[in-house]
């Protein structure tokens, strides 16, 4: 074991700390994570911690959904800048006016929100979903009511076509997942005959066309795990969820489908966390997640729609 991963595990120890890490962080802080997931599962293992101290490897709205969930609980998050581009699409006062102009028209709806969004979002939210849950969530709102769903529209548009409701979109998209390059990926799919295209739904629809499965990065990995015969698997999601399926299900080969802009359609967001930084909080205890009044509302809404 390397010296700073020794130092890890054993602050760890002594600060009684659990570290979660998401599927989309380096393979290095998953391999000494306590539990790796999807932002559904990471809520749900949030949880169940029995330790004083969370350090969430993720980005900024997964750390405050466990703070969130776990008031009592210190959260630290090893950059506290790891933002989304999701998140920073609906600022929660632009969300307000947006619904208060619905209401004033008459239009009855209720607000189904991606978890990659900020606590002030969820709290004006019905429901809130994850790439896990969604379409579940969305066959669960009454058929009397619209559904405003934000701040992903192309996982709008995706969900809108699966379940037949009928959706009022916001505008927004995810940089990682909207610049895979569809003419890169055909060419793929062309040099290698018989290779399987998983695709996440924050992808547009162009990319989706082309793909054989659509899912989360959890339904990933269960599909994958149905082939045994080895297969090239061509993936349309952030890099780092390669690491994960090839520990998971080592038989097949995976290639990353490259971006128009530059290789790899890495994250720079997740990429912020780097295991200095993840030494740095547990000796510090900070940068951790405080306390916000939106906080309260937020999570009546996150325990509705993630833990029932
Ligand atoms: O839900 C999540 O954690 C995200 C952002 C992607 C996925 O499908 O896991």
């Amino acid at each position: 074991m390397d010296p700073l991963t020794a130092e890890i595990q054993a602050l760890k120890k002594s600060k009684k700390a659990t570290i979660l890490a998401h599927y989309y962080q380096e393979g290095e802080i998953q391999d000494l994570a306590d539990f790796s997931g999807d932002s559904l599962a990471l809520a749900r293992a949030a949880t169940k911690v029995d330790t004083p101290i969370i350090v969430f490897c993720g980005v900024h709205f997964m750390a405050e959904t466990a703070k969130i969930l776990n008031p009592e609980k210190t959260v630290l998050l090893p950059d506290l800048k790891a933002g989304c581009s999701l998140a920073d699409s609906c600022p929660a006062d632009k969300l307000a006016r947006y619904q208060e102009m619905l209401r004033i028209n008459g239009r009855k709806f209720q607000t189904v929100t991606y978890i990659n969004s900020t606590a002030a979002v969820k709290a004006l939210s019905d429901w809130v979903v994850t790439s896990g849950n969604a379409e579940e969530i969305v066959r669960r709102v009454p058929e009397d009511h619209e559904i405003l769903f934000v701040p992903d529209r192309h996982l709008g548009h995706y969900l809108q076509e699966i379940t037949g409701r009928k959706m009022i979109f916001w505008d927004g998209a995810c940089m990682v997942h909207e610049i895979f390059s569809v003419g890169d990926l055909i060419a793929m799919k062309k040099k290698m005959p018989g290779s399987i295209v998983l695709a996440h739904p924050e992808c547009p629809a162009n990319v989706l066309e082309h793909s054989d499965f659509i899912g989360g990065t959890e339904a990933m990995i269960r599909h994958v795990g149905k082939f045994s015969e080895p297969k090239d698997f061509l993936v349309a999601t952030e890099p780092n969820m390669m690491w994960q399926l090839q520990k998971r299900h080592p038989q097949h080969r995976y290639h990353g489908v490259p971006g128009i802009t530059c290789a790899c359609n890495k994250c720079p967001h997740m990429a912020r966390n780097t295991l200095e930084k993840l030494r740095d909080c547990l000796i510090s205890e900070n940068p951790r997640v405080e306390w916000e009044p939106c906080f309260d509302q937020a999570g009546e809404v996150l325990r509705r729609s993630l833990l029932n």
